[in-house]
């Protein structure tokens, strides 16, 4: 069987379920004598807790119990665990106020928890919840994570003065100040990424029930892998991680939002356990926009110094890493890989960068689909493109003077000993040229004239990125292969589909190794109570992660196999081979095929492995147009070519892509968290006033690829999952800068909608 016939026609194996509302949601889950939550969330940004009066609550009709942050603080739930393990300066270590599951004595921002109703019904759940009186005695409030490091701000805590939840500095600051004064220009730049709401389609829902014999709590969530949720219940409840077993199906949609686990999952632990009873929440969509966490929201201040052949010379970045309120499970991202990839895909000698991590008045933010990925690429490509129209140099030609050269890898960055952040074989010159043709970038200010001709403003984008994906926390990954008697093999692994299709690309890795059709290959993800270690699936890790030991364990049913089938043939192993499900010998004509290997009962395999980062990086080209009367903009082309090294699922690819670049599309043209500064509400709490992207925003996607497989990975495969977030936020907010820059437009903020484009264009004719 050819490689080809092993790979279907990249249809997904789960479409059917999931399109046919087949598909098992959290909320789906029901249990015998369950009971319905409602929470209570503060309406304050910053305030002490006078009291809680519950006496109305309790005694709604239906309702059962109402918990408050005493509970949290007697059930001793009161310290989040949070991942900014990193040293900073001066061996500064990060720190976040004590954060119990329901809020008690203080509240840091709109939608923290204060209480939980549980009763026999969700409506009486909440009504009831109205009945809660909670009296505030309010404190100054900062939303503003500049205004929150300055001088005279509002505390959030008493014990993290100044608000500085954490700072470090990395590279090499007297190297970059000898640099600056002798380059022949400096490009300079204040670069915002806005503070996202990511939304998935299902909303956040939970489902606990606890039995008192085993002590053990069963816990229904969306998430994105069984062993990190454990992990982190276990690290913030001490409940030992065999006590917690955790069931997932489906998930609509994570995006790093889901890895964490929430503190309301453990108040609900406290009242399953109180009640007796299986207790269950469903978030509300406007509850997730205050509760769920938000992402991106990084400030940077930017400096690139160039010789006089355009050559960088150095680059200086000082960050502000907006948290929120407290540090939650998932913000290591914002750090590391913005640490990672700081230099981008450039040659830049000298580096020099800062990071504070202030604390507002604000929602905790996670990982967000590239975290800090796209905000670091965003803010060089950003910088690169800046420094093209400064020195009127074509932006292609100023990536192909500072590329790192093929012949520089594995290169190593001036912040790989930080990290890990060496990156594995790229070949950045071929990959724009590629680009550069599909988009024919020659044929521009052709189309830039006809534009015009018709009344528009065009104008196009370039981001060439790389990225780190691959790399986890877990020690290993784990996947155990279940061979049936029916010759049916089943995968089972730890990272979590949230959409990404594992159940599809898995089974094709599987079945490419044992050589079978995929349709004869199940996937089974965090299967209940399973012991398996692993990564979730975050960072793009998956396929590199338990892609590859899918592979392996394959590769160990054949090699097991042989053993095994070598008794059945009367023969010594290394006489068996393995070819297309069957175990054959020269000495005779007999076969054991997969099934008859597991006649007399199921046998299991298993593999491990342990993966660095893998590099996958990419050129995407944008065109658009701006209406000048209106400020409206049509993305009019975008193509991307990326590598992705070997590629399992080719339509599976190009729909990560879509997704991604749809998503850095909305964060470009309109999505953005905003609070009001003197009362700290959210103004955009709902789909009323926050903007989502629709799929009339994009045009179709021209993708194509540019494999360098990787070494990393015995598949040669690097992640994808984030490439579209990372290259579209360069190369469309560049493509509309480009478009008004004639203009004499010099900068613009996102997002680009079209009040702030048609400000900015009516600006430039008032001038
Ligand atoms: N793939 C492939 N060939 C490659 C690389 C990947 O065919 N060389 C396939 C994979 O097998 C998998 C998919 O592409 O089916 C994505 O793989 P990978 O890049 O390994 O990413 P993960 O599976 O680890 O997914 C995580 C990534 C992240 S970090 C976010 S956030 C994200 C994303 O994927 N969230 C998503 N894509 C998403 N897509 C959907 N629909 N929903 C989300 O929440």
């Amino acid at each position: 069987m050819s490689n080809e016939a092993h790979h279907n026609d990249g249809r997904r194996v789960e479409d059917a379920r999931l399109i046919t509302g087949a598909g098992r949601y959290a909320a789906d889950w029901n249990v015998p004598g369950q009971l319905h939550a409602a929470f209570v969330r503060s309406d304050r940004a910053h305030a002490e807790i006078v009291s809680v009066n519950t006496q109305e609550a309790v005694s709604f009709p239906g309702v059962k119990a109402v918990f408050t942050g005493e509970d949290a603080v007697r059930a001793g739930y009161v310290k989040a665990p949070h991942t900014m393990g990193f040293v900073g300066k001066n061996g500064m270590k990060a720190r976040s106020p004590e954060r119990p599951v329901l809020a008690h004595k203080r509240v840091r921002f709109v939608g923290e928890a204060v209480a939980l109703v549980v009763a026999d019904s969700a409506g009486a759940a909440e009504d009831a919840a109205e009945l809660v009186e909670v009296e505030y005695r309010e404190l100054k409030c900062v939303t503003d994570p500049e205004a929150a490091l300055a001088e005279g701000a509002p505390l959030l805590a008493d014990e993290i003065p100044g608000n500085l939840a954490w700072e470090a500095e990395i590279g090499d600051q007297h190297a970059v100040e000898a640099a600056f004064p002798a380059a022949a220009h400096v490009t300079r730049a204040k670069i915002v990424s806005t503070r996202v709401a990511p939304n998935p389609m299902e909303p956040r829902a939970c489902l606990v029930a606890y039995d008192a014999t085993t002590e053990t709590y069963r816990i229904h969530s969306p998430m994105q892998g069984v062993t990190t949720l454990r992990n982190q219940i276990s690290s913030y409840t001490k409940v030992p991680q065999d006590k917690l077993v955790i069931e997932v199906r489906d998930v609509g949609g994570g995006f790093g939002q889901r890895s964490g686990a929430y503190p309301e999952y453990i108040a609900l632990m406290i009242a399953a356990r109180s009640l007796g009873a299986p207790v269950k929440w469903v978030c509300k969509r406007s509850e997730g926009f205050l509760s769920d966490a938000h992402g991106r929201n990084m400030i940077a201040h930017g400096q690139l110094a160039l010789d006089r052949d355009g050559k960088f010379l150095a680059m200086r970045i000082d960050w502000i890493v907006d948290l929120g309120a407290y540090l939650s499970p998932g913000a290591q991202g914002h750090v590391r890989n913005t640490t990672n990839c700081m230099t981008g895909v450039y040659l830049i000698p000298a580096l020099y960068g800062t990071y504070r991590i202030p604390l507002t008045n604000t929602t905790p933010l996670a990982s967000y689909r590239g975290a800090g990925r796209p905000d670091v690429a965003y803010v060089v490509e950003s910088l690169v493109n800046q420094a093209a129209a400064e020195i009127g140099m074509d932006p292609a030609e100023l990536r192909r003077r500072n590329f790192i050269p093929p012949s520089a890898f594995p290169y190593s960055s001036p912040t790989a000993s930080v990290y890990g952040g060496v990156y594995e074989k790229a070949d950045l010159p071929g990959m724009l040229e590629k680009a550069l043709k599909l988009a024919d970038w020659k044929g521009f200010a052709d189309r830039r004239a006809k534009s015009k001709a018709a009344g528009k403003l065009r104008g196009i984008g370039i981001s060439t990125v790389i990225e780190n994906t691959g790399l986890g926390n877990a020690p290993v990954d784990e996947v155990e292969i279940q061979l049936d008697t029916d010759g049916t093999v089943t995968a089972f692994t730890v990272a979590k589909s949230q959409g990404q299709s594992h159940e599809t690309t898995y089974a094709q890795i599987v079945a490419k190794t044992l050589e079978i059709a995929p349709e004869q290959v199940k996937i089974v993800e965090c299967a209940p109570g399973t012991k398996l270690k692993g990564n979730g699936t975050g960072g793009s890790r998956s396929t590199v992660g338990a892609g590859s030991v899918c592979h392996l364990a394959a590769l160990k049913l054949i090699e097991e196999g042989k053993a095994l089938a070598a008794l059945e043939l009367g023969v010594e192993p290394s006489q068996v081979t393995y070819g297309r499900g069957e175990f054959t010998t020269g000495e005779s004509n007999r076969v054991v095929k997969l099934a008859d290997l597991a006649k007399a009962g199921t046998l299991t395999f298993k593999a491990d492995g342990k993966f660095g980062h893998t590099w996958p990086n990419g050129c995407h080209i944008a065109e658009v147009e701006v209406d000048p009367d209106t400020g409206a903009t049509e993305i009019v082309s975008y193509c991307a070519v990326d590598d992705i090294g070997t590629v399992i699922n080719h339509a599976i690819v190009e729909g990560q892509l879509h997704g991604g670049v749809a998503q850095g599309a909305g964060q470009v043209f309109g999505e953005k968290m905003i609070y009001d500064p003197q009362t700290g509400q959210p103004l955009t709490g709902s789909f009323m006033d926050y903007y989502m992207p629709r799929a009339g925003l994009i045009p179709e996607l021209r993708c194509e690829e540019y494999p360098t497989p990787s070494t990393v990975s015995p598949l040669g495969v690097k992640g994808v999952g984030e490439s579209g977030c990372t290259a579209s936020i360069p190369v469309l907010a560049g493509a509309v800068l480009d478009a008004l820059r004639p203009l004499g437009v010099k900068n613009l903020d996102m997002p680009l909608t079209p009040a702030r484009l048609w400000g900015a264009i009516s600006g430039t004719r008032s001038r």
